[in-house]
């Protein structure tokens, strides 16, 4: 159907075109119509909930229209798009980001004030759109605000789970999960109705034959469900440029199926139907770093990917070019492996649906698709069985088979009478049950595949890659280090270093677009004012996070202490183990002492936060020891302010906007190997505080740009870890003394019942220490001694900090998508001044 509105009528539509609100009256008065028209209610009946809602129609009503352009633009335009396909996007808030992105945050903040409200306020009615696990996830989200920010014409594709990543509560010291039900009121989101897409399971295969002897397979049969697009816009900063994320929502097909059981009196079993089509987008999987291969994943992971290459499909078919130029339209991105069937559904729409042949249709698939790896952890790596692939989707088992037949035929080609290398490389691993080994299937199917920063994408290069490497050669695998959005993570976030780096290297319009010039700050590094004003600013937003502390825990801690921060998921690779073993260490040492030399040890604030998977049991045990150490240190008289150790419950983008800017000391402490990345490791450093790691993921990178002399590294390497564990087992390995004093008083019940932690202690005792928590704690002590002296020299720790942030430039996210764009797609930015014009007959 055309829905393009004919020439002569389109006077009438320039003229009226939509324009939102200019200035501090047009702001008032746009609240006050969408409080009284669009909420429904008055000034006698406006709550911030409704304030909350009003400020962001009006902002919203004016990034419409930038999306909207954009969107019309890169229609007429007519380049090549990238398409970021993530199972998660941990968004976090929006209206704070768009009043940034489309200026004017102060006319509000002065409007709101004359309507009787404050900004801070109305901008914490909003729910976090919380639709990821962790740094995966935050990944997708400074991504997509870098592509919108550089002006690459792109589109986000996921999932709309009616629930994110669960709240978290910490009841008698255990964690307790709660539903996230987050879509209550969204104004960001439009339902699309008018776009969906159903996407085919189960069923059988047919292969007809036709005249010349061409073989086309036919899936039939099996269930139908609709998916349903929902667009969030993703505006640039300091640019027009607003992107769109596509997120699929699924509903039953709506069939004469349904309405005649419903006709037929069978009402309960059509509600049924309707249900179980609703529970594929119903909710996140909450692991982190961890595969568990439910079918219900499974249907996740096909109907987004699938939804997504139809729409994909679709928007190229309107060009009308030849299949073999799509490549030269599409870039697709792969996040981690949850989209690989998106491979195996190009392969198939090109085969059966489009008719090319298996070489051509192939060719076009390598082109099209990157892989990124964002993990070398086993258990995370993903594997279907073959059982649940063919039963669920009989169809791209056989495209599996076959992608994986002429993988093999052509190693064999290469590598004649190995029959090693090709049971190593197959994409069926031969065990029992079979399985598909979607990593691989990623890596034969994409033309690029990166890991996330340099360490990591060495270990995959010599280890869980090796073989491919051998195979396709070296340049296939890339490293694209992680980087971070400094429009969230420094402006949004700490306004108070944002706006006094702003004094020293240009507008905040300067910098957020090229954080390379904070190394201008480097001159400013001795002026006494400016050390003063950073000091301060540090002062006030620990100020600020000692009175949400008090809030929420009723615990009064001191804002000169050291702030300790650990704040990430929780799993016992990243060994917050390490961390309140060592806080227990301090807290027996402080006891030990006189009152008099208490009173010399510099105080400290150890604050943990962090959800653990909730079928992850030794992660549990780890929350509920802090929680326990918490309520003891906390309240022993003798104590006092040299040791607090706090549990934030529920950590989330929101809290970690308040939690960053306030630390002085954050710990990223994987074992050597383990973690591929790390993100928020960047977002402490930037934000004016130092680090405690060890040689892992980008703590490695961080070292080399801000200087060994600025970083508290310790621990082994991860060139020793096989050495270690194998010693373990094998040797005769003897569990640190300090350590053995700290499980000791674990034993004698310091923290409650010896049972409730046993697990913890026999990982490390009885199990072989996996992860080395045992090897490094000793160096972890010293290296923590080492922080505590440095930081009594404030201003030596001050000249640390300011030298760190003036050298964080590299780890911007726009650098990131730059070397993705350059290096991985072959995209170009879209300028928003270039004018297509409109096309005769659009
Ligand atoms: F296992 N990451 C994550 F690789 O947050 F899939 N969740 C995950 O499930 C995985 C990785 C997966 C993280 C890495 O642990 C972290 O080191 C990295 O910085 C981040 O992904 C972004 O690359």
């Amino acid at each position: 159907v055309e829905a393009s509105i004919p020439e002569p009528q389109r006077e009438a539509w320039l003229k009226n075109q939509a324009s939102g609100f200019k200035g501090k009256d047009e702001f008032e008065k746009e609240v006050v119509r969408h409080v009284e028209t669009t909420l429904a209610r008055s000034m006698f009946n406006c709550d911030e909930t409704a304030a909350y809602a009003a400020t962001s129609l009006a902002f919203r009503d004016r990034l419409v229209i930038e999306w909207n352009r954009t969107q019309q633009r890169q229609t007429f335009a007519d380049t090549k798009r990238v398409y970021y396909l993530s199972l998660e996007f941990l968004m976090g808030r929006a209206l704070d980001n768009a009043m940034l992105n489309v200026g004017d945050k102060e006319v509000a903040k002065s409007g709101l004030s004359d309507l009787g409200f404050r900004i801070e306020d109305i901008i914490q009615q909003e729910n976090d759109a919380a639709l990821g696990n962790g740094g995966l996830g935050r990944l997708a989200a400074c991504f997509l605000d870098s592509l919108a920010s550089l002006d690459y014409p792109a589109w986000g594709y996921g999932l709309r789970y009616r629930y994110g990543i669960f709240k978290q509560e910490i009841i008698d010291g255990y964690q307790v999960e709660v539903p996230d039900y987050w879509l209550d009121f969204n104004p960001w989101e439009f339902p699309r109705h008018d776009v969906t897409v159903d996407i085919q399971f189960y069923g059988y295969v047919k292969k007809t034959t036709d005249d010349s002897g061409k073989v086309t397979a036919h899936w039939e049969g099996g269930d139908t469900v609709r998916a349903v697009a929902y667009d969030v816009p993703i505006p640039g900063y300091a640019t027009p440029a607003t992107n769109n994320l596509r997120l699929w929502s699924s509903q039953a097909a709506s069939g004469e199926f349904d309405f005649q059981k419903f006709n037929s009196g069978d009402y309960e079993s059509s509600v049924a139907d309707q249900q179980r089509a609703e529970t594929i987008s119903a909710v996140l999987y909450p692991n982190d770093n961890l595969d568990r291969g439910k079918e219900l994943r499974l249907k996740q992971q096909y109907f987004w990917v699938a939804a997504s290459l139809y729409d994909i499909v679709r928007r190229f078919k309107k060009s009308k070019r030849p299949w073999r130029e799509f490549p030269d339209q599409v870039a697709i991105q792969l996040n981690d492996t949850h989209p690989t069937l998106a491979i195996v559904e190009l392969q198939r729409i090109l085969i059966d649906l489009e008719g090319l042949d298996w070489d051509d249709a192939w060719n076009i698939v390598q082109q099209t698709f990157c892989y990124t790896n964002h993990t070398v952890l086993p258990e995370a790596l993903e594997k279907w069985s073959v059982g649940l692939v063919q039963h669920l989707l009989p169809r791209h088992l056989q495209i599996i088979y076959d992608i994986n037949l002429f993988f093999l035929q052509s190693v064999e080609r290469s590598f004649p009478k190995n029959r090693e290398i090709l049971s190593r490389v197959s994409i069926i691993e031969e065990s029992q049950p079979k399985m598909v080994r979607m990593a691989y299937l990623a890596i034969v199917g994409s033309h690029k595949v990166n890991g996330v920063a340099e360490l990591h994408s060495d270990l995959i290069r010599t280890t869980i890659f090796k073989d491919f490497v051998t195979i396709f050669g070296p340049d296939k695998f890339v490293n694209v280090t992680n980087g971070i959005t400094p429009r969230r993570w420094l402006h949004q976030a700490n306004p108070g270093l944002s706006d006094l780096i702003a004094t020293k290297v240009g507008g905040p319009e300067l910098f957020l677009k090229d954080l390379t010039l904070l190394n201008k700050l480097e001159l400013s590094v001795n002026d006494p004012a400016f050390r003063k004003a950073w000091a301060e600013v540090k002062l006030a937003n620990k100020q600020r996070l000692a009175d949400y502390i008090k809030t929420t825990t009723g615990y009064t801690v001191n804002p000169i202490a050291l702030f300790d921060v650990q704040v990430k998921r929780i799993h016992e690779y990243k060994r917050q183990q390490l961390n309140i073993f060592g806080v227990i260490y301090r807290y027996l040492k402080l006891k030990a002492m006189t009152p008099e030399e208490r009173k010399k040890v510099p105080p400290r604030v150890s604050i943990f936060g962090g959800k653990a998977a909730p079928g992850y049991w030794m992660a549990k045990q780890i929350i509920h020891l802090i929680n326990s150490v918490s309520k003891v240190v906390n309240n022993d008289p003798d104590i006092g302010d040299a040791l607090k150790v706090i549990f934030i419950e529920d950590y989330n983008v929101s809290k970690a906007e308040i939690i960053v800017p306030a630390s002085d000391l954050s710990e990223h402490i994987s074992t050597a190997g383990t973690e591929a990345s790390g993100t928020s490791n960047m977002k402490f450093v930037l934000n004016g505080g130092l680090i405690i790691g060890t040689c892992d993921g980008a703590n490695i990178e961080i070292t080399r740009e801000i200087g060994e002399e600025n970083i508290f590294l310790f621990g082994n390497l991860a060139e020793d870890v096989d050495d270690l564990r194998h010693n373990h087992t094998y040797g005769d390995h003897k569990t640190d003394p300090g350590l053995d004093q700290v499980f000791d008083a674990i034993h004698s019940g310091t923290f409650g019942s010896v049972h409730d932690f046993q697990g913890m202690i026999s990982a490390v005792r009885d199990h072989g220490d996996y992860y080395l928590v045992s090897d490094d704690f000793h160096s972890y002590l010293e290296t923590q001694d080492l922080v505590d002296k440095s930081y009594a020299d404030q201003e030596l720790w001050i000249t640390k900090c300011i030298t760190s942030v003036s050298r964080m430039g590299f780890f911007s996210s726009d650098r990131c998508i730059n070397e993705y764009a350059e290096m991985m797609w072959n995209v170009e930015p879209l300028q928003p001044e270039t004018n297509i014009g409109t096309k005769k007959g659009e």
